[in-house]
């Protein structure tokens, strides 16, 4: 497969204004007739070249004259059309079969209802097109259905009729005014409930709000909607951004490849970024909910009113709407634990892609799947990007910068580079150095030392930088970057707190007028998205945890506190000796569970010790057993020590109260869980009690599955017997069975292969489904380190089967499913052994796909 390139980039040699889409739709063999009318967008005369994938063309018209055989040609899912006049109009019927569309890409079929995924390149599924962001133009759109299998038949933009054809038939008229790229396209028809409200912009102007779901959820939509009022308000207030057309759809359906979409409009979303109501969604879900939501609606602006140039600045859109929808989250919920679970995110999701064979900038240079880049790269670390240049302007600068560019922009396909542009320009601040964020990959090392003169009261900082090779970047140039610090004296009490601007490979920063020797916080917010390295001692790391006054920096120093002990304890089990109590730190966890001062979901976060995969990254050679041997070591001494104070907090935070999804509720939910997760480590009879009794007695999902978390890791009956109490009360309802597959898949028991190789055939499990798939073969793969690594490589065996038998139904997923064999680097050598043999018979393969191709050839090397 070619792999392509930003530097060949050319601007479209055609342009159109507008499109005209005719829809027949049937299961297997819709007719889609679509009406251009193109101009040359130069005098070079060139050839007209369309996309087109798995289309049946029926009939070609250049100028109301139909083509014949020798007129056209087509080749390697293109169509070529030479000798073409300056303007001309194009009439093209193609058939295609939604019903047998497994790749869920293009017009496909989701329990029976039609809907289209367009991004980034399923346009040309559906007819044949220059199927690239920089083409936009307005789209007409008709709809002919059954009426009864469709009686709701949905496209972007305003209804401008709606009409019987005859007894069985008939048709709806769709126009979006705003001229749009072909990945924006969408199409929805179906028998689908509707609930319904309204929102007033900030101008006075009623927009109605529509979510379409499988009839039976209706009761399931208001918190989407809430999230949905929302944002709109937040982004005419933060950003003085209002919705611009007068009605707004969202449908929900349960085969789906991402999270959601944001066709103008029309968003079409993963149900599990919809659906829920207290008794089936967790707080995690609701909070996931809310971000998405947000995140499409804020597309709205920063993706679909201007959008990408090409598909590798996707970031453009991306990285600024996640940076968008965590202010939001921000804003709803409490800064700093969001901060930090965004950092948990970056930390377990990029840190380790930037590391790894498949590293790549910000905004990559070539891919050979478009659909392998909706990376964590691209989308978090696109964030910390932007989130980077907030902090360097200020957040009035970045206003200003933000409303340059929607006024430079507004309607046009653009670069990472004008964004920073218009950042520039609007704060007068230089971005050049800063500007490698973009096309520099890798996360920067960070080191700090400190002096202090006692006689001159002076406190030197020394940052120093350092870049690695990644893949096709031997060497790099010095970064800019935000570094936001603290100089604590002995009371606790910030003596100083300042943003310093690293610019060189080394930098001394002197601060003076030190009264005495302070403490210093480093990276305070996570300013910058790096790896710090500083020598602290353990009694300065509990310092920072009793006072830091920044939120993030205190959670940190618990988290770097955490792993120091925990990396002496694996050494500790790989030499065969005893593990060592540190009662200070398990001290410094008490004072933090007591502290009044502190919100209870910040504390619940203090408490969680760093995971088994962030450990995995802080070793040379990764242990499996070991890092799993002295976690759970450290939990049972936490819990020896703490267990009065465990148990006298989840006790307190018991209540009757009925269900509030609000975050302080969450919050509190999420102390007690974390109590009673300590407790189970204990072999108490008691313990075991208290968690079962939530389990059958938890009047909502959060505390039921709180419950089925931790029995799923214990070798008891009473795991087997809430295992199928849960499958037997929720068989029904998807999302809950989904819940249920990955709980199976995370189990640390020695057995969970064979069970996730038993719940393959289980009536719940369906290969066709991506949520399925991800809910138990991605978590197996992506999320249990202890078994996915077992030493006879019988996890990675079973992964590669899956992979493969995935790439002939959905590319996309079964490609997804590769990284987690691209870490064999950093295993011992007889894991990397069984890895590499594992990528290579997928790349021996017959007929694998473009995507799982690209993945495991480049894990490979
Ligand atoms: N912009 C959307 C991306 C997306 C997507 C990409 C490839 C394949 C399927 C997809 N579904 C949605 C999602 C977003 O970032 O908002
Ligand atoms: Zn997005």
């Amino acid at each position: 497969p070619q792999s392509i390139r930003l530097e060949d980039y050319r601007a479209p040699d055609y342009l159109v204004d507008n499109v005209d889409l005719v829809f027949d739709l049937e299961p297997e063999s819709t007719r889609v007739l679509c009406a251009t009318t193109y101009y040359a967008a130069n005098d070079e005369g060139a050839p007209l070249v369309l996309d087109g994938e798995d289309l049946t063309l029926l009939n070609i018209a250049l100028d109301g004259r139909t083509l014949g055989e020798t007129e056209y040609s087509i080749e390697n899912n293109q169509l070529t059309l030479t000798d073409l006049p300056e303007r001309f109009e194009l009439v093209i019927e193609t058939e295609i079969n939604p019903k047998g569309n497994t790749q869920l890409s293009g017009l496909y079929q989701s329990s029976g209802n039609y809907c289209t995924q367009c991004e980034a390149q399923g346009f040309r599924r559906i007819t044949y097109f220059q199927d690239r962001p920089d083409v936009m133009a307005r789209y007409n759109v008709t709809i002919i259905a059954d009426k009864t299998a469709c009686p709701v038949m949905l496209s972007n933009g305003n209804l401008i009729d709606q009409s019987d054809l005859d007894e069985t038939q008939h048709a709806a008229v769709w126009e979006d005014p705003f001229p749009k790229p072909s990945y924006l396209f969408a199409l929805v028809a179906g028998d689908l409930a509707m609930v319904e409200d309204t929102y007033k912009t900030s101008s006075g102007r009623d927009v109605d709000l529509r979510i379409f779901v499988e009839h039976g959820n209706e009761d399931r939509c208001s918190w989407a909607m809430e999230s949905l009022k929302a944002s709109m308000k937040w982004d005419e207030e933060r950003f003085g951004l209002e919705y611009d057309l007068d009605l707004y759809n969202i449908v929900a359906v349960s085969d789906f490849n991402m999270g959601a979409m944001e066709n103008k409009s029309l968003n079409v979303f993963n149900t599990k970024y919809v659906l829920a109501k207290s008794d089936t969604a967790t707080d995690q879900d609701y909070a996931g909910i809310e971000a998405v939501i947000a995140h499409e609606y804020f597309h709205n602006w920063t993706g679909n009113r201007v959008t990408c140039r090409d598909w590798f600045q996707l970031s453009l859109k991306e990285g600024l709407t996640v940076f968008r929808d965590q202010e939001f989250s921000s804003d709803m919920r409490s800064r700093a634990c969001e901060r930090i679970s965004n950092v948990k995110v970056l930390r377990a999701g990029q840190f380790p892609e930037d590391g790894g064979p498949l590293a790549h900038p910000v905004r990559p240079e070539s891919y050979i799947a478009i659909d392998n880049f909706y990376t964590a790269t691209v989308y978090n670390k696109g964030s910390e990007v932007i989130r980077m240049m907030h902090t360097l302007l200020g957040e009035e600068n970045f206003r200003k910068g933000m409303d340059l560019y929607f006024e430079r922009h507004d309607g046009e396909a653009v670069t990472c580079d004008d964004f920073a542009a218009a950042m520039q320009d609007a704060s007068n601040i230089d971005l050049t150095q800063f500007k490698l964020w973009y096309s520099q990959a890798g996360t920067p090392d960070v080191s700090a030392s400190w002096a202090y003169d006692e006689a001159a009261k002076q406190f030197d900082l020394t940052l120093s930088q350092h870049l690695g090779a990644t893949p096709g970047q031997e060497t790099k140039e010095t970064m800019h970057m935000p570094i936001s610090i603290g100089l604590i004296g002995p009371d606790g009490e910030d003596m100083v707190s300042d943003v310093l601007s690293l610019t060189q490979a080394e930098q001394t920063f002197t601060f003076k007028e030190i009264a005495s020797k302070p403490v210093v916080s480093l990276n305070r917010g996570f300013s910058a998205p790096i790896k710090f390295k500083a020598d602290y001692s353990r009694e300065e790391l509990a310092f920072l945890m009793a006072h830091d006054s920044d939120d993030f920096a205190r959670w940190e120093a618990a988290q770097s506190y955490g792993t120091l002990l925990l990396l002496d304890m694996i050494k500790a089990h790989q030499e065969g000796r005893a593990f060592e109590k540190d009662a200070p730190f398990i001290e410094a966890l008490r004072k933090t569970l007591h502290n009044e001062n502190l919100d209870a979901e910040f504390i619940a976060l203090c408490l969680q010790l760093p995971v088994e995969s962030y450990l995995a990254e802080q070793m040379d050679v990764i242990d499996v057993e070991a890092i799993h041997a002295a976690r759970e070591a450290l939990r049972g001494f936490i819990a020896t020590d703490l267990q009065d104070d465990l148990l006298e907090t989840f006790r307190n935070l018991r209540s009757d109260a009925p269900y509030s999804p609000d975050a302080k509720s969450a919050g509190l939910r999420s102390l007690k869980n974390i109590c009673l997760a300590y407790l189970s480590e204990l072999d108490d009879p008691a313990c075991m009690g208290l968690i079962t009794a939530q389990y059958h007695n938890g009047d909502n999902m959060t505390d039921r599955m709180a419950a089925l978390g931790i029995l799923s890791n214990k070798d008891v009956s009473a795991r087997e017997e809430a295992l199928s109490d849960f499958y037997s009360r929720y068989k029904n309802d998807p999302l809950v069975v989904d819940k249920w597959l990955a709980v199976q898949a995370m189990s640390s028991l020695p057995t969970t292969l064979d069970t996730v190789k038993s719940l393959m055939e289980h009536d719940a499990f369906s290969i066709k489904n991506p949520n399925k798939v991800r809910s138990l073969i991605g978590v197996f793969a992506h999320a249990n380190q202890l078994n996915f690594h077992r030493a006879d490589g019988s996890g990675y065996e079973f992964h590669t089967s899956r992979i493969l038998e995935l790439d002939k139904i959905n590319p996309q997923i079964a490609a997804r499913m590769v990284a987690p064999l691209g870490k064999w680097r950093r295993f011992d050598t007889m894991r990397q052994d069984l890895m590499k043999a594992q990528l290579q018979r997928i790349i021996d393969t017959d007929g694998l796909s473009n995507d799982t191709f690209e993945m495991a050839s480049k894990s490979l090397n």
